[in-house]
């Protein structure tokens, strides 16, 4: 996987918007995201079959804009729907079992706070790992403590050049930060989701996280 894809990762579930979330998906996807994931959870999170509509219609979205469509922990369903790959936590199934059941050509990431966490995904196989929360998040529930952007340098330094993307209460002018801090992009829900203008932030992380990889 080319760490470039992680530049600009949006993440998105019904509940994380107060618009209707295709049109914010599609916003996002006009104004450059480079990945997605479709993140389902938490109160009133779709299930079932209306779970599976929404995420054909966000995979369709994302593929008329040439974005991989990932799906958060949910890998029967990704798999039904022909998903470009998964997202797991270090509480969801193991991850060397979530790998087995995959095809070889998805992308598969795992959460990691801590070098302990790192370490085990990358000798896991990890294609990518999701590093933090890096700061405060009002956003995951059961978050743990931030680890800030020495955390994440700490990580980098024990994981070698395994693709990493920096999560959580990450806002425009944290980039420069964490791009130095060893982070090849950064994954985002809230400053997307919730602003006014999804598209025109969408572009401007786009903006930024480019002009730092040169
Ligand atoms: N994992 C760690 S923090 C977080 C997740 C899913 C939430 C990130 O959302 P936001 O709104 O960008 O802080
Ligand atoms: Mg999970």
């Amino acid at each position: 996987m080319k760490p470039s894809i992680l530049q600009v990762y949006f993440i998105l579930g019904t509940n994380n918007t107060e618009q209707d979330p295709l049109e914010v998906l599609e916003e996002a996807l006009q104004g450059g995201v480079s990945l997605f994931q479709f993140r389902e959870k938490g109160k009133g999170a779709l299930i079932g079959e209306e779970k599976k509509q929404m995420a054909l219609k966000m995979k369709g979205l994302c593929h008329q804009y040439d974005v991989p469509f990932l799906i958060n922990d949910d890998i029967d369903l990704a798999l039904e729907i022909g998903a470009d790959g998964v997202h797991v936590g270090q509480e969801d199934e193991p991850f060397v079992q979530v790998k087995s059941r995959c095809p070889d050509h998805w992308i598969i990431g795992v959460s990691a706070t801590n070098e302990k966490e790192a370490i085990k995904a990358k000798e896991d196989g990890a294609d990518y790992i999701g590093v933090g929360p890096i700061y405060g998040t009002n956003t995951k529930e059961d978050a743990k403590q931030p680890i800030g952007e020495n955390g994440l340098r700490n990580i980098r330094e024990q994981v070698g050049d395994l693709p990493i993307v920096a999560i959580g209460g990450i806002k425009l002018g944290h980039i420069f930060g964490l791009r130095k801090a060893g982070a090849d992009g950064v994954s985002i829900i809230t400053a997307i989701s919730r602003s006014k203008k999804p598209k025109e932030m969408a572009h401007l992380f786009r903006k930024f996280a480019h002009y730092q990889s040169n």
